[in-house]
């Protein structure tokens, strides 16, 4: 809203935490981009939209963001949660992290119990009015890709909300002290004619201007999801050789541009309520759905309350 009055805004400071302040409020990027972009707002009315959407925030998650903003002291619950997740038992082994080490992706099997990714995508299946036992109604409806931009149930706040998960970010970030994104969901479908794969193929999220700061992604299975069901895809290692690549390519060449499958992509199935955590220096991609049923999963992500600011795009 600044830009459009013609106002200078100071990305390298806000942008994290606008992000991380949407997220805590519970409403999803592409929502509120879309809302903002339609209705061009006041504050009031965007405040409004905001609880109208994802209910009135938690007085800690207001402690929270006003001790990010304005320097107040942390909530002691939010510091006492952060305690217990200190003192909680490592969720990633020492094998799980040398994985994460060597090959920059790590699985954590049973990240959410059963009844729990089975409720989420319960949800998924409701709101596109399709059911497991209908292939018909798996194609009625009309998705841009495979992003099902859904952001806001108990069932996927359950999962947000996830010890388990948080730990095993902690564990990667070595900081309890992360946010969790409100992030959408995932629906797609097995091939077939008039139903073809659209996307995303591998591609990474930052910019890829050198240094790249540490960063994480995650997906969620929320159903069993072999290989063949449109399985993420990545490119494993790649981290540890990213800076040599990129370095290999002639001056004018567009990275994004290059045959990323050719550098090694493999599929990481899961089973339901198993979570793919990576490194967001690997390629990654969904791929085309080669199995029987559709692939559902909601994305889950954390970061920190810092983050360097990639001021160039390339
Ligand atoms: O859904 C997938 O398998 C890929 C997800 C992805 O590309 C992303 O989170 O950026």
């Amino acid at each position: 809203m600044a830009a459009r009055r013609g106002e200078k805004i100071d990305h390298s400071t806000d942008f994290h935490t606008d992000r991380l302040m949407l997220h805590t409020l519970g409403v999803g990027l592409e929502q509120v981009t879309q809302f903002i972009l339609n209705e061009v707002p006041d504050f009031a009315a965007f405040e409004t939209w905001i609880i109208h959407t994802a209910g009135m925030p938690s007085a800690d998650s207001i402690a929270r963001i006003n001790a990010l903003t304005h320097q107040t002291a942390l909530p002691t619950s939010v510091l006492a949660w952060q305690t217990e997740l200190a003192a909680m038992p490592d969720v990633l082994s020492k094998d799980d992290l040398r994985h994460w080490d060597e090959q920059g992706f790590v699985i954590l099997h049973e990240a959410v119990p059963a009844q729990d990714s089975a409720a989420a995508a319960q949800v998924i299946w409701d709101t596109l009015n399709a059911r497991e036992d209908d292939v018909e109604s798996w194609y009625h409806g009309e998705h841009a890709n495979i992003m099902v931009q859904l952001f806001q149930s108990p069932a996927f706040d359950a999962n947000r909300r996830s010890a388990r998960i948080h730990k095993a970010f902690a564990q990667l970030w070595q900081t309890t002290d992360l946010w969790v994104t409100t992030d959408r969901c995932g629906f797609n479908v097995p091939e077939r004619p008039g139903h073809s794969f659209r996307g995303p193929d591998l591609h990474w999220d930052m910019s890829l201007h050198q240094p790249v700061p540490f960063g994480t992604q995650g997906i969620l299975y929320l159903t069993d999801t072999p290989p063949e069901q449109g399985a993420l895809t990545l490119v494993p290692g790649f981290q540890h050789r990213l800076n040599a690549w990129m370095d290999s390519l002639p001056a004018d060449a567009d990275p994004r541009e290059q045959d990323l499958h050719a550098l090694g992509s493999r599929p990481i199935g899961g089973k339901a309520g198993d979570m793919v955590i990576w490194n967001q220096l690997l390629p990654h991609g969904s791929r085309p759905n080669r199995g029987t049923k559709p692939r559902i999963v909601q994305y889950i992500n954390m970061l920190p309350s810092t983050l360097p600011v990639q001021e160039i795009w390339r």
